[in-house]
């Protein structure tokens, strides 16, 4: 299988979980700019929506959308996702949380909202930081074991970092943590990141500058 990438995004949560999964998989970098793929190719021709996750399976399906392609993830390796009668729903519920509440809080950091609406964009995800913080058991959002949905939020800690969003000390220790971890190194390696873990190309960000 490929994963369609761009470095730092939110596909890092696949790459992250693809390895904890112990999946070989290719991996194929898109230009958010300009939506041509490493290899050349229109991205929009694979991708009509342009967004990167999306998971191109070997025999000819693709899944795009991050929950899809965590929760495909967590299906193949069951280990990255809660256990019991209602782990599956437990799941896909957090990650619906992670895309539809923190994941889009960010949108206005990164267009060209005004710079009122960044500020309230930035209020706004200190505090879903802050609610996820106190839902935190354990080491991880479930408990002693990773899950695909710490790769995602690790993913958007990375991002909350580059902007200076506040996060509490157990947030800070959950990053550290995450980040520890080999599979998250590799990743991070991969993708050109590993020497600033806690930091994404912000120079583009017109608004913080
Ligand atoms: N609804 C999509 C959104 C994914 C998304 O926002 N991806 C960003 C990177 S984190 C992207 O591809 N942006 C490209 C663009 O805005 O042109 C999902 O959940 O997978």
């Amino acid at each position: 299988m490929k994963l369609y990438y761009a470095p730092g995004a939110c596909s890092l949560a696949g790459r992250i979980s693809l390895h904890e999964a112990g999946v070989a998989a290719e991996f194929e970098r898109v230009d958010m700019k300009t939506k041509i793929t490493e290899q050349g190719y229109d991205y929009l021709s694979i991708n009509p929506r342009g967004y990167v996750p999306m998971l191109a399976l070997d025999d000819g399906n693709a899944i795009t959308e991050n929950i899809a392609v965590l929760e495909f993830i967590a299906d193949h390796e069951p280990t990255l996702g809660p256990d019991g009668p209602l782990g599956r729903t437990r799941l896909i519920e957090l990650l619906s949380w992670l895309s539809t509440e923190l994941h889009v809080a960010f949108r206005p950091l990164w267009d060209s909202a005004s710079r009122a609406e960044k500020a309230n964009a930035l209020n706004m995800v200190a505090k879903l930081l802050d609610i996820i913080s106190e839902q935190m058991r354990e080491h991880y959002l479930f408990g002693p074991r990773f899950s695909v949905a710490d790769a995602y939020l690790f993913v958007m800690l990375r991002w909350a970092g580059a902007l200076c969003v506040p996060v509490s000390p157990e947030m800070h220790a959950y990053f550290a943590r995450v980040a520890a971890r080999p599979t998250v190194q590799r990743a991070l390696w991969e993708e050109g990141l590993l020497d600033a873990r806690s930091l994404i190309d912000i120079s583009s960000i017109e608004a913080l500058k």
